[in-house]
């Protein structure tokens, strides 16, 4: 198990977390098994018992696959997750190797602390592989909002195993919810007043993030936007809302490395603006592709796409 700061370093955090039950598996997968809004972990182990992990505190986890019922020792490969039976309790089915059969573990929790939301993609990716679910929970009336949850819709979770596209959040003691979709067309579709223990869908709108006009977000929260986006000399952001007197603006490339850094203090006018003439923090140009703005304020932060084509 390895911990990434989020500026490309990891740490090895194996012994920490009590994840290091060993032998030999072809495939994992984290879910949020019991709908507490932490990441669990399945591990389909191929020469010893699979085993299932719950999240009891921030990345350390607890063995409770026999409590949950899961002993078979087959040869594990991949695995996959989803909600089979539509109870809002994620589900397992665990794939062999010859002559074993599959295993299909359905979840018998009842906790109803769960929000499905399944996107629907524009042709030709209707599928919207790629695109990146972020979930916001309220964290009291004058506290604003909390990332608290955060998915990937993709085709390569586990060895030879697709999840259900529909994606699943546990959503612990949140009881109103926010959802933003991040398309691979740099569409974006933000979706507020969600309860738990629904599932939504969410189309992919055909505006792109440029032109999404400042959203009805309150003012504590940040909306960002870019213009021109894509971009080729110089782009500028423009903050709106945080309502605060600092912010702290990071630009990151897709492998998670941050390219840019500002500050940005003591701000009278309001949209705020940041522009980015497409350099790193040494002066030197960077080379075409998405990026990440990431704005950070007292309480909140917002991140946004942004592309840029030498
Ligand atoms: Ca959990
Ligand atoms: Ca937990
Ligand atoms: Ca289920």
């Amino acid at each position: 198990m390895w911990q990434n700061d989020g500026s490309g370093f990891f740490t090895n955090i194996t012994e920490i977390s009590n994840t290091g039950c060993g032998g030999y598996s072809r495939g994992a997968n984290f879910a949020d098994f019991d709908n507490d809004g932490d990441l669990d972990l399945f591990i389909n182990r191929a020469s010893a018992p699979k085993m299932l992990y719950l999240n009891i505190d921030e990345g350390i986890f607890v063995d409770y696959s026999q409590e949950a019922g899961i002993v078979e020792s087959a040869g594990g490969f991949g695995c996959a997750v989803g909600d089979l039976d539509a109870d809002g309790q994620i589900d397992i089915i665990a794939a062999n190797s010859d002559f074993v059969r599959k295993q299909v573990y359905i979840n018998q929790n009842a906790n109803p602390t769960f929000l499905k939301v399944k996107v629907n993609g524009l042709s030709p990716n209707t599928l919207a592989l790629g695109a990146i679910i972020e979930l916001y929970g309220d964290v009291g009336p004058t506290m604003g909002r909390e990332l608290i949850g955060k998915r990937e819709i993709s085709s390569h979770p586990s060895f030879y195993c697709v999840n259900d596209l529909v994606v699943h959040f546990g959503t612990g003691e949140h009881t109103e919810l926010q959802v933003v979709v991040y398309f691979q067309s740099l569409a974006v579709k933000d979706t507020f007043g969600v309860v738990p223990g629904e599932m939504i869908i969410l189309e992919e709108p055909f505006r792109t993030s440029a032109d999404e006009p400042g959203l009805p977000l309150p003012r504590k929260h940040i909306t960002l936007s870019a213009y021109p986006n894509p971009f080729n000399s110089s782009s500028i952001i423009s903050v709106n809302g945080g309502d605060s007197e600092k912010y702290s603006l990071a630009i990151y490339d897709m492998l998670g490395r941050q390219v840019r850094s500002a500050e940005i203090s003591n701000v009278s006018t309001r949209p705020i603006t940041y522009t980015w003439d497409g350099k790193n923090d040494n002066g030197y140009a960077v080379p075409s592709g998405v990026y990440f703005v990431h704005v950070r304020a007292e309480k909140t932060s917002s991140e946004l796409k942004i592309t840029l084509l030498r």
